[in-house]
């Protein structure tokens, strides 16, 4: 049952969500890491290109090669892949709701962290901005970590816009599983209206009428049923801000975040706060095709298997296609126990074996984890779920993969093997 297990995993989703840099209280005050002496480029940076995209890295530059190669893949602009029906559907609900709105998604996935953070209102020592979290090419530059980073940009670019979507590939070191990526897709909407004329309460109206409005879209669902709830959220850049939470298939899932855009932010975009003001959210892209198209991982999304492919057609929303999911093959599990040193960082291990196993890695859990009571030292042990989805691996294949990451490991991240 490919869906019932997309939704369990998706859960996983709301519980990360306090520890995301964008979003919480919680993750503002999770102090960033020490790293006296430390690579923080833990997978294999070792040879940065001359350029990434027009920008020259330097010391600060920690994309490993897996996520390089992931730029320009454009998944978005495919109109027979999931991501690409997914944002043509969004696409046309918005043309609907106001014939003038705009649609953008050729953007460079490089920007300055002054687009990214500063005009956002994100402060300098937030978490988001940790190169634990966030991949940099140099100092000033980084893979944007949200399409927000776009929003100043559009709104200083086209003054007399009333309406907008910027649509594109996200990057953010995470964790490993089912629906975690270090690159996914994300589409932001922004509403401006005219301050004299509206409410600030009346654009919050109209942000949730309109967001309802596309969830039932998507989803065929009523609205004013028991299908959608808003919880209050935080972001620094807008205010007040709520999620939305879908019911589907007898769970709640966090689909988007979103609110009224703080007063600073229209500034920084040369806005007039007390001329105009208005809503922005943001919704990830794989998240909600994961559901409508029972797609159970989120590896499946940068396949080159046909048998992924070749199951979806640009009609694939029309005619309510659900993936077949293709027989899988035996996972081979192994176990990574270790005594951490202080300034260890789990998202330093996730990278290191996603670059060394690719998209054979399905899932690393965090099995156990205590601290000896006389030593002060700290355990911790991993396990990997290593699988290809398309034949069998071997043990024998495997090992020297784990081996290869158990050695950097100690070498690179000085942990001591148990
Ligand atoms: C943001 O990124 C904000 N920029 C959203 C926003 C925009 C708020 C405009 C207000 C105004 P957050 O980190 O929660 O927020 O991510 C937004 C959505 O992206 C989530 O709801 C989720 O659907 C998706 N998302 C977040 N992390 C991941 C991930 N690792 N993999 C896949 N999707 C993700
Ligand atoms: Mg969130």
């Amino acid at each position: 049952m490919a869906l019932g297990a997309g939704l369990v995993t998706l859960r996983r989703f709301s519980r990360s969500v306090p520890r995301r840099a964008l979003a919480g209280h919680t993750a503002v005050t999770r102090t960033a890491p020490k790293v006296p002496g430390l690579p923080r480029k833990a997978a294999t940076v070792l040879a940065p290109p001359e350029e990434i995209l027009g920008i020259k890295p330097d010391e600060k530059y920690n994309v490993p090669a897996g996520v390089r190669e992931k730029l320009g893949k454009n998944l978005l602009l495919n109109e027979k892949h999931p991501l690409g029906i997914l944002w043509k559907t969004v696409q046309d609900y918005f043309a609907e709701q106001d014939p003038n709105c705009k649609f953008f998604d050729t953007e460079k996935p490089v920007v300055s962290t002054v687009e990214c953070f500063d005009k956002l209102r994100v402060p300098p020592d937030h978490v988001s901005r940790s190169p634990s979290d966030t991949y940099y090419v140099n100092a000033d530059y980084v893979l944007r970590t949200h399409t927000s980073a776009h929003q100043c940009q559009f709104l200083s670019q086209y003054p007399e816009i009333s309406s907008f979507l910027c649509a594109g590939d996200v990057y953010r070191r995470d964790e490993i599983d089912a629906s975690h990526y270090p690159a996914f897709h994300q589409c932001e909407g922004v509403r401006l209206f005219d301050a004299q004329k509206v409410s600030k309460e009346e654009v919050m109206e109209d942000l949730k009428k309109t967001l309802e409005g596309l969830a039932a879209h998507l989803f065929n669902l009523k609205t004013g049923e028991d299908t959608m709830r808003w919880l209050d959220e935080y972001f620094p850049f807008t205010e007040p801000s709520v999620e939305l939470e879908i019911f589907y298939q007898e769970d709640w899932m966090e689909v988007l975040g979103c609110g009224v855009i703080h007063h600073d932010v229209l500034r920084n975009a040369g806005l007039d706060p007390e001329k105009v003001h208005g809503w922005a959210f943001g919704l990830g892209l794989e998240r909600l095709a994961m559901v409508l198209f029972g797609i159970p991982d989120i590896r499946l999304f940068w396949s080159d298997d046909e048998r992924f492919a070749q199951q979806f057609t640009a009609q694939s929303f029309t005619e309510k296609t659900k993936f077949k999911p293709f027989s899988k093959y035996p996972p081979v599990l192994k176990d990574i126990s270790m005594w951490i040193p202080e300034e260890f960082v789990d998202n330093d291990l996730f990278e290191m074996i996603r670059d060394e196993g690719g998209d054979q890695v399905e899932k690393v859990d965090l099995l156990d984890e205590f601290t000896h009571p006389k030593t002060g030292r700290t355990s911790k042990m991993f396990r990997v779920t290593w699988r290809d989805m398309s034949r069998t691996l071997t043990n024998e294949e495997v090992n020297t993969k784990h081996e290869k990451v158990l050695e950097r490991v100690v070498e690179e991240l000085k942990v001591e093997l148990r």
